[in-house]
């Protein structure tokens, strides 16, 4: 029903690429056994995961959202904003092609995974660091045949779009109320992160909100260290998974970052 794919943490993660957070020593076999949690609460939410070897020498190959956005009827290969990290969708283009037809950003357009976000027919893409207008525009021309409509957003303080929003349930946000200006998302019901919690805004959803076998399969996976925000979840009737993700944390990344999460459409009710 769902496929995620992943992949294994690269040996050389700790010189990944960071913006705003401050670089502090990564425990490398903790980062990988984290990794490995990662995987089985993807799987515990009903994916099919596709795991890549580790690419030793690109940092921040674990970072498999950034390479690349799938939708139902396309794969778009994206052209990632920090050149380090241009090489790390050559391996998973590939396996994409196998499931969807491609398309891909061209340069002088920049893209990140990260910055884009899907709620229905609606895509949200930032326009950060990393996302510049010609690659927006390009997803926007690609898009528009198929029916979903391209909207840019400014972010400020943050790496990506979905670390300062994510989509937790249909038609609900989880957002982060300083580093993206929420009234261009007052159609949604928002939930806003713990003030405490700076960073928990990331939430990775799987599910659709369709039953499955007569069940609602729909939740988020989110890291463990924001048990506010998860209470905030809860009580807006959000299944949620925990990960302790700390070490990925330390590279810039949480939940959304590390999977690709496509609908299996060979077998799309899990048979
Ligand atoms: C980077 O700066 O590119 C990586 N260290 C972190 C990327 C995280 N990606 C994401 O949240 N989509």
């Amino acid at each position: 029903m769902w496929i995620a794919i992943t992949r294994d943490v690269s040996a050389s993660l700790a010189g990944c690429q960071l913006s705003f957070v401050p670089r502090v020593p990564i425990d490398l076999d903790l980062a990988r056994q984290q990794h490995a949690g990662y995987v089985r609460a993807l799987e515990s939410r009903g994916c099919r995961v596709l795991a890549l070897p580790a690419q030793d020498d690109l940092p921040d190959a674990v970072f498999v959202e950034d390479v690349a956005l799938v939708f139902d009827e396309v794969a778009v290969m994206t052209r990632p904003g920090a050149e380090s990290r241009r090489g790390e969708g050559a391996s998973v283009a590939p396996l994409l092609a196998s499931l969807r037809p491609m398309r891909a950003i061209e340069a002088p357009g920049t893209l990140d995974g990260g910055d884009v976000m899907r709620v229905g027919r609606q895509v949200y893409v930032g326009r950060s660091a990393r996302s510049n207008d010609e690659g927006i525009e390009q997803l926007r021309v690609l898009l528009a045949p198929l029916g979903y409509r391209v909207h840019a957003v400014v972010t400020h303080g943050c790496l990506h779009l979905k670390s300062a929003v994510t989509i937790v349930a249909d038609d609900t946000l989880l957002v982060q109320p300083a580093w993206v200006d929420v009234a261009q998302f007052a159609g949604y019901r928002l939930i806003e992160v713990d003030p405490a919690e700076e960073h928990a805004a990331n939430a990775l959803r799987i599910g659709d909100g369709a039953l499955q076998d007569g069940v609602l399969q729909d939740g988020v996976i989110h890291p463990l260290c924001f048990p506010r925000t998860r209470e905030r979840l809860e009580q807006a009737g959000i299944d949620v998974t925990t990960v302790d993700v700390s070490e990925l944390q330390k590279a810039e990344g949480a939940t959304t970052c590390c999977s690709l999460v496509l609908r299996d459409l060979a077998h799309p009710h899990g048979d």
